[in-house]
């Protein structure tokens, strides 16, 4: 596994959740099997920015660890979309273990996300949030793979 020495090349990451709000029960457009004290439906996800080279040329494998409470909580995605999505009523931190591709020679990286189901921000935001049943929350993460091996960078600079 040589490396490519005095090198080093960042990928962008957008890590983020989504939540909806649910039809209260008794609504006939609820969907049906969701425990009745569930108010949301949320994705929460790992993906590139629109335009950026293809994700899984590095990334091979995403966990995400949801609350404990949850069937299987931990979640293991291997291929694109990486993205896990549940319905819940409260939001809590999601360990995320971002595996690389394993020509990469590189140890896995934890991040974290809250999972935000409430409306926040200024008062526009809370309105186009009410308006619409949806909150989002992002945050743009750098991965920097530093001395990649040959084989990594030959696959990162040839996209
Ligand atoms: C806390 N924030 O840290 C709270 C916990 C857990 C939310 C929130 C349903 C889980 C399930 C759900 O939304 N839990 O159905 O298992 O204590």
């Amino acid at each position: 596994n040589k490396r490519v020495k005095n090198v080093r090349i960042s990928r962008n990451l957008i890590i983020g959740s989504e939540a909806h709000t649910l039809p209260p029960v008794g609504d006939p457009s609820r969907p049906k099997n969701i425990p009745p004290d569930h108010t949301k439906r949320w994705t929460v996800y790992v993906r590139t920015p629109l335009g950026d080279p293809d994700i899984r040329t590095w990334l091979s494998k995403v966990q995400f660890k949801i609350f404990n409470t949850y069937e299987n909580p931990l979640r293991t995605v291997e291929a694109s979309p990486f993205e896990v999505t549940e319905t819940g009523w409260g939001g809590f931190n999601i360990d995320v273990r971002l595996h690389f591709n394993p020509i990469s020679g590189e140890k896995p990286q934890y991040r974290q996300h809250f999972l935000q189901l409430e409306k926040y921000g200024d008062e526009k935001l809370q309105a186009e949030q009410e308006r619409t049943g949806k909150v989002v929350s992002e945050f743009l993460e750098v991965v920097q793979f530093n001395e990649p091996t040959e084989a990594l960078y030959e696959a990162l600079t040839s996209e």
